[in-house]
C-alpha cells in the first residue's frame, strides 16, 4: 500500500499522483514550517495555501480516502514533509511513496534523497497540469538558437487547437498585441474583483497565521481570495464575464488605487491546482465565439497561459539548476528597504509596493515596467530581487517566478528568455499610468534633484551595460542615442545616478 503526498500546490483531484489511488492507501499533506518559510513568505500566501490545502483535504475525505493531514501547530508536527512523511510510513506501515514532480527544483533534490533515507521506494510522477510537458518542450528547444516564446506559442495553438481556423489562426493574425496596450484613460468603470467571504476553515488559519508569522511581510486582512476550487470557478467565470472583454485594451495600463484593473487575478489558483489551464483558455475562447469578447482580448490572454506561462516553465526546467547561477550584467546592488516599507517620493514604487503589500498581488507592468525596471536599472542583485518576489506574491513558485524575475526583468540570463533588457525611462510609466501627476518628481526633468529618477537611471544604466549590450541587434538605436550624446551630458546623468545610489546606500528616502 502507498502513501500519496499531496503538496500546497497540487490541490487537483486529476492530480497524477492522485490518480493512483487504490484502496488501503494513505494521502499525506502537511502544513510544514520549512514549506512556510524557506522564504519568508507574505501572510496572505501562507494564509491562501493552507486553508485550500485544508478544504481540500475535507473534500478528499468526503470521497472516502484517508487523508494523514498534519496542521501547522499540531504538537506531533516535525516541520519538515520528510518528517511528516516518515511519520505516516511508520504509522501505517505504508512501503511506498508516490508524489507528482513538485514544481522548484530545491524540492525535487530533496525528495530524490527520501528513498535512501526512508528505505522505500519513492515515485515521483510527472505533473501533468501542464500543457506541455518538459519532454515537449525539450524537443522544441532541441538546436534552436534562439528559445522565443511566440514560436512556441505557435505550435501549441496549433496542438491545442485554440483560436485556430481551418485556414490558420483566428482573425488571420497570431497575435494583436498592436491593439492592446492602450495607455488608461479618465472614467474607466473597473468592476470590483471577486471576493470570498472567509468561512470558519479560513478564519482559524488566518488566526494561526498571525500568531505564528506575524514578522512575515503584508497585510493579512482583509482576506479576500476563494480557497476551493468552486471558488476559484467562480473568479474565473466573473473575470470571463465582467473583465475579459476589455482584458486586451487596458493589460498594460496602469491607475493609481486600481490594483486590479482588468486582470484575472487567477494565477494563484492555477499555481496550486484549483484551477486548470485548458478550461481557462477554453472559456476565454467561447466568449470570443459567442461575442462575449473581442479577439484582441482573448488571444492576449490565451498568449498569456497557453503561451507564456507553459514557455517559463519548459524553460525553467530545461535550465535549472545553473540557470539561477547567472548574473550577466554583474548587479550587486542590495535590494533596498523601499522594497519593503514603500518609503520612496517615487510615485509609482510606491504605489506598486504598497499593492503588493496590501493585496500579495500586482499585475504584470507593475512587476515588470515599476518594480521590475528600478531593480534592472539601480543593478539590484538577483538574489534578493528574485527572493522578493517570491515571498511577496500569492502565485510563486520558482518555476515561474525565476524566468520572470531572473530573465525578463533583470536579464541576469544574458538574453535566454528576452532578446532585450525591459529598460525604460519615466517616459514609458508616465505614459501608461497616472502616477506621475502625484509624484514629487518631474518626469519631464531628465537631470537635477528634482528629476525621475528613471530618466537618469535608465542612461546609466546603458552606459555602464554598454560591453554587455552594444552587440545586441535590439539596441543599435539606443546605442546611436548613446553615442550621440554630449559629454556633459553623460557626465550629468552619471552625477545623478551617483547621488541617487549614495542616497540609496546611506538609507536615505530617494
Ligand atoms: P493576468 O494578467 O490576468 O494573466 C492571465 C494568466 O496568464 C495569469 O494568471 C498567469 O497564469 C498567466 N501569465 C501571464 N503572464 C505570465 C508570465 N509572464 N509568466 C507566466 N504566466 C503568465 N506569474 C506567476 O504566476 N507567478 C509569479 O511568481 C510571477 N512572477 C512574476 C514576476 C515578474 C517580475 C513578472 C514580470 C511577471 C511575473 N509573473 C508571475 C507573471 C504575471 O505577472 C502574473 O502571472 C500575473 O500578474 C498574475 O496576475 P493575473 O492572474 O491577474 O494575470
Ligand atoms: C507555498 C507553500 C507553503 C507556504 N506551505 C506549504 C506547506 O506547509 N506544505 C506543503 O505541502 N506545501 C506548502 N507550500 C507549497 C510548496 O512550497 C510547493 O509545493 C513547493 O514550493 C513546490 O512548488
Ligand atoms: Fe515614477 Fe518618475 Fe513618474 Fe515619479 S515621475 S511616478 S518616479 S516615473
Amino acid at each position: 500500500m502507498k502513501l500519496i503526498l499531496v503538496l500546497g500546490d497540487q490541490l487537483c483531484h486529476s492530480l497524477s499522483a492522485l490518480t493512483q489511488f487504490e484502496q488501503g492507501d494513505v494521502v499525506r499533506m502537511a502544513e510544514v514550517r520549512e514549506e512556510a518559510t524557506y522564504v519568508k513568505h507574505h501572510k496572505k500566501k501562507i494564509a491562501f495555501v493552507f486553508s485550500a490545502m485544508r478544504h481540500f483535504a475535507a473534500e478528499l475525505r468526503e470521497k472516502g480516502i484517508t487523508v494523514d493531514y498534519t496542521p501547522f501547530e499540531a504538537p506531533e508536527n516535525s516541520g519538515s514533509l520528510f518528517g511528516e512523511v516518515a511519520r505516516s510510513l511508520t504509522a501505517h506501515g505504508l512501503t511506498h511513496v508516490v508524489v507528482t514532480a513538485p514544481g522548484e527544483y530545491r524540492l525535487l533534490q530533496e525528495i530524490r534523497s527520501w528513498a535512501s533515507r526512508l528505505c522505500v521506494p519513492v515515485s515521483i510522477v510527472e505533473d501533468d497540469r501542464f500543457l506541455a510537458t518538459k519532454e515537449d518542450f525539450e524537443t522544441w528547444a532541441k538546436g534552436r538558437k534562439q528559445l522565443r516564446m511566440e514560436y512556441f506559442y505557435r505550435l501549441m495553438r496549433r496542438k491545442f487547437m485554440v483560436l485556430m481556423e481551418p485556414e490558420g489562426p483566428s482573425g488571420g493574425q497570431w497575435n494583436f498585441d498592436a491593439e492592446n496596450r492602450k495607455p488608461p484613460k479618465d472614467g474607466l468603470k473597473i468592476p470590483a474583483p471577486y471576493t470570498a467571504v472567509p468561512d470558519e476553515i479560513t478564519q482559524e488559519v488566518l488566526a494561526l497565521v498571525e500568531r505564528n508569522f506575524g514578522d512575515h511581510f503584508g497585510d493579512l486582512y482583509p482576506f479576500p481570495f476563494a480557497v476551493t476550487r468552486k471558488g476559484a470557478l467562480a473568479a474565473l467565470d466573473m473575470f470571463i464575464a465582467e473583465r475579459l472583454a476589455q482584458f486586451g485594451d487596458w493589460q498594460d495600463a496602469m491607475v493609481q488605487g486600481e490594483p486590479w484593473m482588468y486582470h484575472s487575478h487567477i494565477a494563484l489558483y492555477l499555481n496550486c491546482g484549483l484551477l486548470e489551464p485548458l478550461e481557462c483558455l477554453q472559456k476565454a475562447e467561447q466568449a470570443y465565439r459567442q461575442g462575449r469578447a473581442p479577439l484582441n482580448a482573448a488571444e492576449g490572454f490565451i498568449r498569456q497561459i497557453l503561451g507564456w506561462r507553459e514557455f517559463v516553465r519548459g524553460l525553467y526546467w530545461h535550465k535549472m539548476p545553473d540557470y539561477k547561477e547567472t548574473n550577466y550584467l554583474q548587479a550587486t546592488r542590495p535590494l533596498p528597504d523601499l522594497y519593503w516599507t514603500a518609503k520612496t517620493r517615487m510615485n509609482c514604487l510606491r504605489q506598486a509596493v504598497l499593492e503588493t503589500r496590501e493585496n500579495a498581488y500586482a499585475h504584470h507592468i507593475q512587476r515588470l515596467m515599476v518594480l521590475g525596471n528600478f531593480a534592472l536599472l539601480a543593478g539590484l542583485d538577483s538574489d534578493q530581487v528574485n527572493e522578493w518576489y517570491l515571498l511577496v506574491y500569492a502565485d510563486a513558485y520558482e518555476w515561474v517566478e525565476l524566468p520572470n524575475v531572473h530573465g525578463m526583468v533583470l536579464f541576469a540570463d544574458g538574453g535566454v528568455l528576452a532578446s532585450k533588457p525591459y529598460a525604460a525611462s519615466g517616459a514609458y510609466i508616465n505614459k501608461m499610468s497616472n502616477y506621475c501627476a502625484g509624484c514629487s518628481y518631474k518626469v519631464t526633468a531628465k537631470n537635477g534633484p528634482k528629476a525621475c529618477p528613471f530618466n537618469y537611471l535608465y542612461w546609466d544604466f546603458i552606459d555602464r551595460n554598454a560591453d554587455r549590450l552594444r552587440g545586441n541587434p535590439r539596441m543599435g538605436f539606443v546605442f546611436k542615442t548613446l553615442d550621440r550624446m554630449g559629454a556633459d551630458k553623460r557626465q550629468a546623468v552619471h552625477t545623478d545616478a551617483q547621488r541617487f545610489f549614495r542616497a540609496l546606500e546611506t538609507h536615505e528616502k530617494v
